[in-house]
């Protein structure tokens, strides 16, 4: 198999674990830090139950030289055109982007600025955090699923990706997979962080399991609406499967909200709140978590 090299931009919980995924699957793997970062090798530090792991990879900077032949994003949501834009000189022609981001609509979005780009797209229920800079806990196993809107085959560059992590695969609808994932964000993510709690304590208290019930509810009826009807047949054991996968994670929401900086609800309950509006459906459950973390108190 040839050896892919990949960059991975977004250091954070997802990108380092990923990153020493790759770097463990045998490519060639580079991060690609800030502007103003110094360092041209960074420890990437992954516990997992009672083990640690640790790679020095190499660290590059938008003011670097280099070509980028296969870039892995894992912004947020919010930082994805603006950071592809800032290193858009370093990809090649045909670079492939990967995007593992939450939320929907992004690969568009890049297509649309760079219609030379070969973008696919990502979604994983691995539940990861940061302890400190590309320095994470793994506390949860999931399932990550690849793909393109509208293609069936797997790319070369795919077959290493099932080294990568213990349960990837290709998905040829992924456009159901992104908005599966959506759809459990949707639920776990604000309530974990108007509530402060691990994905698991939405299983366990009673009042919180209520509010997932009535917003399975309501985020079915928008999915079957959107012509996801598969996504909404599931989605009540889907959303209980992730919460008790990643019950000791703490949701990439309650980590923005914990240290105080934005989150990614435009991208998540926003973007399902645009697509119920223009079905008609009212939708009132998720309307006020949108409200709630826009107004909580810094
Ligand atoms: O995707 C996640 C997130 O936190 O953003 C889940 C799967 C809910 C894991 O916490």
């Amino acid at each position: 198999m040839l050896e892919t090299r990949w960059h991975v931009l977004g250091a954070g919980a997802i990108g380092s674990l990923f990153a020493l995924g790759l770097h463990r699957s045998g490519c060639t793997t580079t991060l690609v830090m800030r502007s103003d970062a110094k360092a041209r090798f960074l420890a990437v530090k992954v516990e997992r139950e009672a083990h640690c792991s640790e790679v020095r990879l190499p660290a590059i900077t938008s003011q670097d030289r280099a070509h980028i032949s296969h870039l892995l994003v894992t912004t947020k949501a919010y930082d994805v055109q603006t950071a592809v834009a800032g290193i858009a000189h370093l990809l090649d022609e045909h670079c492939v982007v990967l995007l593992l981001v939450n939320g929907m609509g992004l690969a568009r979005q890049l297509n649309d600025a760079w219609p030379h780009l070969d973008v696919y797209c990502g979604t994983t229920t691995e539940g990861a955090y940061t302890l400190a800079p590309q320095h994470i806990r793994h506390a949860g196993r999931g399932e990550t699923r690849i793909g393109r809107s509208g293609q069936g085959e797997a790319p070369a560059w795919f077959g290493q990706w099932k080294q990568v992590t213990d349960n990837c695969l290709w998905d040829s609808d992924i456009d159901a997979a992104l908005w599966s994932k959506l759809a459990v964000n949707c639920i776990i993510n604000p309530l974990t962080a108007l509530h402060g709690c691990r994905n698991g304590e939405l299983a366990e208290n009673s009042a919180l399991k209520s509010q997932v019930e009535a917003l399975c509810d309501e985020v079915a009826t928008i999915s079957r609406a959107a012509g996801f009807a598969a996504v909404a047949d599931t989605l009540k054991p889907t959303v209980c499967g992730v919460i008790a996968g990643t019950a000791d994670n703490r949701s990439s929401m309650l980590q923005d909200v914990s240290r105080g900086r934005q989150t990614e609800i435009d991208y998540i309950n926003g973007y399902l709140l645009q697509v119920a509006e223009q079905l008609g459906i009212p939708a009132p459950h998720n309307r006020s978590l949108l409200e709630r973390i826009h107004n909580r108190a810094p």
